[in-house]
Order: structure tokens, then sequence, then C-alpha cells
């Protein structure tokens, strides 16, 4: 019997020498079998761990973006603290916004971030990998995700009774109303996942939290789950608003380049704007930008001006068109310019009627063709209106608009001084809510 066993081992390990395959334990899988270089491509695949988040469903694109900024700033202090894992940040996909409502459009959900922004810019301040992308790697062959665990950030209500806030971060239960995640069976929930059906989770709780991004640190367990989500991430707050590091992140999200061209293809034919003229030549790379102050624009004026559901909550500071005209009339008289700008996503009947108290100025607004708004969508036409809005020589937004403030960001990257950026129409001439002005940091 011993010498049959005997043969059997000489066999076997003749048979793994002249297959060039070694016996070697290999931990990543648990198994003898593997050869060196197998064990350690599994080696290094069980070091990948992934963060996912989705934002509050009513939410519009500029605030997602903000809440891009505070995960990214995240990430990167979590890739400096912990080397033992490989962390990405897994980019959820846009779509089903409440703005984005052209007929003329096409689908608008399940959109990759490519779409509008540069990803390989994105890549160089952290790992990013979008969800389509995701769902390749990740998937065990039959196109089934499941994520380790979700964590859905709830506010606490009674620091908001008691105005009294203070740093929290306790799983609590979940209140079934609140719950949009439902339980499938035993470690297995099904839930909203950007409206993707393959999609559940082994585990869900329910974190009340108030603090900056970087206190969920301790929720990623990265010996336990190898993918986090975190839904309603707007509640968590910036580690570093303002920061060096906070306009890093923000510098990285460079928008496709398709967008530049067309905004550039636009300023030039109808604005008289280039960036040679302007000043507002930029390096390929943004991590090669510098601080400057000496950019100087096209011969337009630009204004944001936000209209639509802002006219009903944002009442107390939204002009009339009258009186946004007779502001900007002013305005444009003062630095000697004709051509005016428009961003907006006011009806045509709004956009008519500013234009009529505005007779002696050429008056444009951006029309993309059919193409342009059919690959790039209401996002991507956004994105249009705001680049060239970011080029003028001055820039006058509305008041608390987080559409306006993605302008002011990219004009303080541009490198325009101060005082032609944070700029906003007023209620009335006489009456003016003040502008948060948010300067670049290097
Ligand atoms: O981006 P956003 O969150 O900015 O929402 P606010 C406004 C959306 O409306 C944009 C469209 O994403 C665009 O789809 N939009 C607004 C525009 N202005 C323009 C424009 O000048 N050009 C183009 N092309 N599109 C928040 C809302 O809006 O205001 C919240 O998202 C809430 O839901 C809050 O209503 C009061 O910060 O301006």
């Amino acid at each position: 019997m011993m010498s049959i066993l005997w043969i059997l081992y000489i066999a076997i390990l003749i048979v793994c020498i002249t297959n060039g395959s070694e016996f070697e334990f290999c931990e990543a899988s648990n198994e003898y079998t593997e050869n060196s270089e197998k064990c350690s491509v599994r080696k290094h695949f069980m070091r990948e761990r992934y963060i996912l988040y989705d934002v509050n469903r009513p939410e519009g694109f500029n605030l997602r973006r903000d809440v891009y900024v505070r995960i990214a700033v995240f990430l990167k202090g979590l890739v400096k603290k912990d080397k033992e894992f490989q962390w990405h940040l897994v980019l959820p996909p846009w779509g089903n916004l409440y703005h984005w409502q052209s007929k003329n459009a096409g689908s608008q959900v399940h959109l990759p971030w490519a779409n509008f922004f540069d990803i390989g810019s994105l890549q160089q301040y952290i790992s990013v990998i979008e969800m389509y992308k995701f769902m390749e790697v990740y998937s065990s062959g039959d196109k089934e995700i499941e994520l380790d665990c979700v964590y859905i950030l709830q506010h606490d209500q009674e620091m908001f009774k008691t105005g009294k806030f203070e740093d929290k971060n306790e799983v609590v239960d979940c209140a079934r109303d609140s719950l949009r995640y439902y339980k499938l069976e035993q470690h297995s929930y099904a839930g909203p996942f950007w409206d993707y059906r393959n999609v559940t989770a082994r585990d869900v709780k329910c974190l009340k939290f108030h603090g900056t991004a970087s206190d969920l640190y301790r929720n990623l367990m990265p010996t336990r789950y190898k993918s986090v989500m975190f839904d309603h991430m707007e509640i968590a707050l910036h580690d570093e608003y303002g920061s060096k590091e906070y306009w890093r992140a923000r510098r990285s999200m460079r928008y496709n380049s398709k967008l530049y061209d067309i905004a550039k293809d636009y300023r030039r034919t109808f604005l008289n704007s280039t960036d040679e003229d302007d000043n507002t030549k930029r390096p390929a790379d943004w991590t090669e930008e510098v601080n400057r102050r000496d950019a100087i624009g096209g011969p337009y004026l630009a204004v944001h001006f936000r209209r639509r559901d802002f006219i009903i909550g944002h009442k107390a500071t939204v002009p009339t068109i009258e009186d946004a005209a007779s502001q900007l009339q002013e305005k444009m008289d003062d630095l000697g310019l004709n051509v005016l700008f428009v961003a907006t996503d006011a009806e045509q009947h709004e956009f008519e009627e500013l234009k009529s108290y505005l007779p002696q100025y050429k008056v444009l607004k951006y029309v993309p063709s059919k193409y342009v708004i059919n690959k790039f969508k209401d996002g991507g036409i956004a994105i249009i209106d705001q680049i060239i809005c970011s080029h003028a020589r001055y820039f006058i937004g509305t008041h608390e608009s987080t559409f306006t403030f993605r302008i002011q960001e990219d004009r303080e990257i541009i490198g325009f001084p101060a005082k032609t950026t944070f700029n906003i129409l007023c209620k009335t001439k006489k009456k003016c809510a003040k502008a948060s002005q948010w300067q670049i940091v290097w």
C-alpha cells in the first residue's frame, strides 16, 4: 500500500515539474494547486477594496459633484493611511435626475462619468472605476453583484431639535418606513442601487451620522468587507472644505474634452473669444496648473440666470426678469461690453422677455444641435454652459445656486481676478443678498 502511494506521489511530482508548476500553499485561495504567478495575482485581487455611494434622490447635478469631492478627499486620506489594501471608488452612474427632462436627449439613465468628465484626470487624484467596469470585475461571472455592506446615513433629528451638534456615528435600528432596502432572504437585501436589478447587499445598516466623511473610516472594516456602500453620502461633511486638498480634488474634475471643444467652438464663432486672446490657456494636465490671477476672459458678460424651481424655492433672492435685465444693463455699460451670454434653465418665452429689455446688446444663449443633446444629454449641455460662463470677462450668478458655485470654482482655477467672479443677481437694485466667496487655495 505504502509503495503505491509513493509511486503516485512521485508521478504527480514529475507531472508538475514537466508542466513548470510548483506545489505551494497559496493562502489567497487556500489551496495547494496554484503556481506562484497565479497565486500572486489572486493575492493582489484579495487586496482590492471598493467603496460605493449614492446621494439623496432629489439632489441635482451640481450638489452631486460636490459630494464627489467629499468622498474623493476621504479616499485620498484613506490611501495615505492604509497601505494594506488597494482602495477604489466606484463612480455611481448618472441618471433619473429631476431636472433632466429634455425630450430629445434620449435615455438619461445609467450614464457613465466619462460622458461628462475626463476619467484620466480623476484617476490622477484617486483610483476610480466606472460602475459598469466594476460590475465586470466584481461579478462572479453570472452578472449578479452582491455588495458586502450598505450603510444608510441618517441625520440625528434630535440634534436638529436641540441645536446641539456633535459628532455621531452610531448603528441604529432602521425605521421601516424610511428604508428603501428590503430583505429578500437571510443575508440578501434588494434596494434602489442606482436602478440596477442585479445588485443586492449581504447586509444593510442604518447609521445615525453627524461629522466629516473621514469619520466613516471605521465603518469600512476591510478585513471583513470587500465592498462597502454609503447611501445618503451628502450627509457626511467635507473634511477640508476650501483647503488645498479640496481644490486638488476639485481641479481633478476636468470635463470630457469633447465638451471643451464644443464650448471653444461656440466662443470663437459667436463670442469672439479664444484662449490665446483671453489669456485662459491651461496646461493639459491639471497637476501642472499654477496659481495665477491674470486671466482676461472673452469680450462678453455671462450670467447664470436660474429660474424654474428656484423662483419658488428662493423667492426672496431671485429677481424678476425686468429687474435682472436692469442690473445686467448697468454692469454691461460699466464694463463697456455689448455682448451678453445667458446660461439659463428658463422657458424660451422668459429668455425672449429678457432679450426684449436689452435691445441695444447682442444677447445669446447656447442652443445644442440634435446630435449634441442626444450624445451629451442635459448634463453635458449644462457643462457647456458652465464652460462658456467660466471664460467670460465678467460673471454674474444666481445666489445660492450650486450651478453658479461650480462656475465660480472653474473661474478660480482658470485664474480670473476674484472681483470678476463672485457677483450675483440681486432681488432688486436696492435689495441684495451677500454673495459667498470661496477663493482657490494652492
Ligand atoms: O445643478 P443643480 O443642482 O443646481 O440643478 P441648483 C439645476 C439643474 O437645472 C442643472 C438645470 O443640473 C441643469 O440640469 N440648469 C440650471 C441649467 N441652470 C441651467 C443653465 O444655466 N443651463 C443649463 N443648461 N441647465 C438646486 C436643485 O439647483 O436647487 C435642488 O438641484 C433644489 O433640487 C435646489 O431645487 C433649491 O443648485 O441651481
